[in-house]
């Protein structure tokens, strides 16, 4: 049985086959998503690949969540050199292109986790598009934590995460209000 429930975690945690797909709405395709929290944190990050497979831009204008109080659209920004997190107003969805929301880019961020993250079940999430409406996915939960000071660590390394992902939830906001 433990055999079995560690094979699930690993088939989870693997990368996402070429096209792992979670949802579409119009002409907007949800692929290869992952959402991470590390254990008692408050916040935890979602990320995704979003195709525009039609010919007009659209825009990611929101998202939201059972599992967080609210989701926020952030981003990176290199300040004097370290990368922070400031929340965008949308994110945009050029034709043809598949934007990647990724770890030290673009990505959503769930405040105020309501419980703790199940990776059974997975985070559902609704993404507001412009264009396309609600498109509705739920994100496969990955082990570890989430995204630390804005610079990727390859996943998968063995769980050398040997900078700061040591306090959870100090995730240095850059919001100004
Ligand atoms: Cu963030």
């Amino acid at each position: 049985m433990k055999a079995l429930v560690l094979a699930f975690a690993v088939a989870v945690a693997a990368p996402a086959a070429a096209e792992d797909v979670l949802g579409a709405a119009g002409d907007i395709v949800a692929t290869d998503g992952t959402a991470r929290a590390a254990p008692g944190a408050r916040s935890g990050a979602g990320y995704l690949v979003l195709t525009n497979r039609g010919a007009a831009e659209d825009r990611l204008l929101a998202a939201e969540s059972p599992a967080a109080q609210r989701v926020e659209l952030h981003t990176h920004r290199l300040e004097d050199g370290i990368a922070r997190m400031v929340e965008v107003e949308d994110i945009a969805l050029p034709p043809g292109e598949s934007v990647a929301l990724a770890q030290g880019g673009d990505h959503l961020m769930f405040m105020g986790l309501t419980e703790a993250w199940d990776p059974e079940t997975g985070i559902p999430v609704r993404l507001i598009l412009d264009r396309a409406g609600p498109l509705d996915v739920v994100l496969p939960v990955a082990a570890g934590p989430a995204h630390g000071h804005g610079h990727s660590h390859g996943h998968g390394h063995g769980g050398d995460h040997s900078h700061h992902d040591d306090h959870p939830g100090d995730h240095g906001h850059g919001r100004g209000h």
